[in-house]
């Protein structure tokens, strides 16, 4: 059986190279991943992996977590679900269940995660463990295999050098080494532990990384000589600030907490960070849990691409992310460009040390503040010419705990004065942070806040305010790519070629982004002069050629990306070549990998 499938992929490799010219991809596209909607196994069964982990061995990932099918914060098991390509998951087992021991019959376990040992040749589970009656026991607990979907063997459940443990995760570095980083003395500090070369048991404590800080939910991973430790703070079931450290050695010291992404982790809880190692590059991803306290099984999945650059981490929001597991290239795909950032803001009223421009400036930590507790209250941004509109991304207040939800119009206009409601979310009780995607036209985009709800203490609202907003789309009808670094060409097509032409033809430049041919998630360009003319790639050159079937649909689709040289832009990567990426070569385009600096330029656009 497995002969004849590689028999059958030559054959379809070989009918591809003819095809195409081009060296065959190493295995099938890349997955696109919708962040926040319910997550279906191969057999539609609701993905219950909460709090949980991926471990890799060989090509296959193997995905841990709690279920919460039962909606209820106490254990039922543990389970086990594989894959090959990271998107499409096939429930194996149950690693541990009630019946694994009469200690788990009543008992919560949280955050699962599985280390595989070298010596031992054991697959070791660790989780965090309490009784069914409460949170006060504090400890961990271990479980062994000697198969990645068990059954593991529990072990028992033990405080860590009598410390309380809640929170935890455990890492294994690349020489061997495993370690325990755990939430401790009612959770204000952060410990960190040795493993036995068994990892069974508690080696050494080592230095205190947090002490103090209160922080939760970590979760560690190593580029190069760096760890970098991700936590969360605590609030509950309630999303909140996530920030990272640094480190160089396990044992410190662990630079100052900096913030990761906006003041809810994009509403998200910290599970892990997933390295995917390909062919191609090595990336990482942020796995957090969207907890819905209310059906604990109904919580969704937050996958982002987590950049580390040496010394920092840098999170962002996506919708979709696409992921290859073979070449390892994964990326955020954008719902147009975005529009809004540095664009003219004005507000209904605003502090003189918190501008409306603060909530359109690119950055989490900075916030538009209304004058006084009035509502209903607006915040405006001018894009300054007619746009399409598709989504809108808000960062919300957050209040540590005590949280609260806007009600909230996003409304749009032509002229400033007539406006019309795009989207009515008066209704709406997500707290932290939005994505709504919408279709809608306006040079002027206006949240009008009706209201909002403070849990805790209803009457006692604060003052109107917002960290940021975020404005994606792209031009009315058709687009002009712009050179990033040739500001007077564009791509054009060419007589038949796609090349960046110095001011070229209207008719020969204006694109109509219509949804990719081969998946809707990315992105086609249609010639608006001639809509049956697509761009496309071939032999790594680019043509603006008619469909002609066969592979055509997967060399015209594209996954819109940030510019590589400059966020605010656009660049764009190839479906079927995902290293690949739309460039300018002297004024040829081309489907390249991109490296330096210079190509990277290459390789950005602006649409016009
Ligand atoms: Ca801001």
């Amino acid at each position: 059986m497995r002969k004849m499938r590689k028999m059958l992929l030559a054959v379809m490799f070989a009918v591809s190279v003819l095809a195409l010219g081009e060296a065959p991809a190493v295995e099938a596209a890349p997955q696109t991943i919708v962040n926040g909607t319910p997550w279906k196994d191969v057999n539609n069964a609701s993905l219950q992996a909460h709090g949980g982990h991926i471990l890799q061995v060989g090509s296959t990932y193997y995905w841990y977590g709690e279920d919460k099918i039962h909606n209820s914060a106490n254990f039922k098991a543990v389970t086990v679900y594989s894959s090959t390509d990271l998107k499409t998951w096939t429930w194996r087992s149950y690693a541990l269940t009630q019946a694994s021991h009469p200690e788990l019959q009543s008992a919560k376990i949280e955050r699962p995660k599985v280390l595989y040992n070298e010596s031992t040749g054991k697959y070791v589970l660790w989780g965090h463990y309490e009784d069914g009656a409460g949170y006060t026991l504090a400890r961990v607990a271990v479980a062994t295999s000697d198969t990645p979907t068990g059954p593991f063997v529990y072990q028992g459940s033990f405080r860590p050098n009598n410390n309380e443990s809640r929170d935890m995760t455990v890492f294994k570095d690349t020489d061997g080494k495993a370690y325990l980083v755990s939430s401790s003395n009612n959770n204000y500090n952060l410990r960190l532990y040795r493993l036995t070369s068994d990892y069974l048991g508690i080696d050494t404590e080592l230095n205190m990384i947090y002490e103090g800080d209160h922080r939760e939910a970590p979760a560690i991973v190593k580029q190069g000589n760096v760890y970098y430790l991700i936590t969360s703070g605590a609030s509950g079931w309630y999303p909140n600030q996530a920030m990272y450290s640094t480190a160089t050695n396990m044992n410190g010291p662990w630079s100052a907490l900096q913030p990761l992404g906006n003041k809810s982790a994009f509403y998200s809880q910290p599970a892990f960070i997933l390295t995917v190692q390909g062919s191609a590059a090595t990336s990482y991803v942020y796995v957090g849990d969207r907890w819905n306290s209310s059906q604990l099984g109904d919580s969704r999945y937050v996958w982002l691409p987590l950049t580390l650059n040496g010394t920092s981490a840098s999170l962002d929001y996506y919708d979709t992310i696409s992921v290859d597991a073979a070449t390892g290239v994964v990326n955020g795909v954008s719902n147009g460009t975005l529009l809004s950032q540095g664009k003219p803001a004005m507000a209904q009223s605003a502090l003189g040390a918190n501008p409306a421009s603060y909530a359109n400036d690119g950055n989490y930590q900075t916030e538009w503040v209304g004058t006084s507790v009035s509502w209903p209250h607006w915040w405006k941004v001018d894009l300054g010419t007619v746009r399409q509109i598709n989504n809108v991304q808000i960062s919300w207040w957050m209040m540590n705990g005590s949280e609260g939800y806007y009600q909230y119009k996003i409304e749009t206009s032509a002229d400033n004065v007539n406006w019309t409601v795009a989207l009515d979310r008066t209704g709406n009780t997500t707290y932290g942070f939005t994505s709504d995607t919408f279709s809608a036209t306006g040079r002027y985009v206006r949240i009008n806040m009706a209201n909002a709800k403070l849990h805790n203490n209803p009457s006692n609202w604060y003052t109107p305010r917002l960290w940021e907003v975020k404005v994606f789309g792209q031009a009315i009808d058709a687009v002009r790519w712009q050179s990033h670094n040739y500001p007077s060409r564009y791509i054009a097509n060419d007589n038949g070629t796609a090349k960046i032409v110095e001011n070229p033809a209207v008719a020969n430049s204006e694109w109509i982004m219509v949804p990719g041919l081969a998946d809707s998630a990315g992105v086609s360009f249609r010639l608006k002069s001639n809509p049956n003319v697509y761009l496309r790639h071939s032999n790594y050159m680019l043509y603006a050629q008619t469909d002609s079937g066969g592979v055509f649909a997967a060399d015209a689709t594209f996954y819109q990306v940030p510019g590589l040289a400059a966020g605010g832009k656009s660049s764009f990567q190839s479906y079927n070549y995902p290293t690949r990426y739309i460039r300018h070569s002297g004024f040829n385009l081309r489907i390249d990998p991109i490296g330096t600096a210079l190509e990277k330029n290459d390789a950005t656009f602006q649409a016009q």
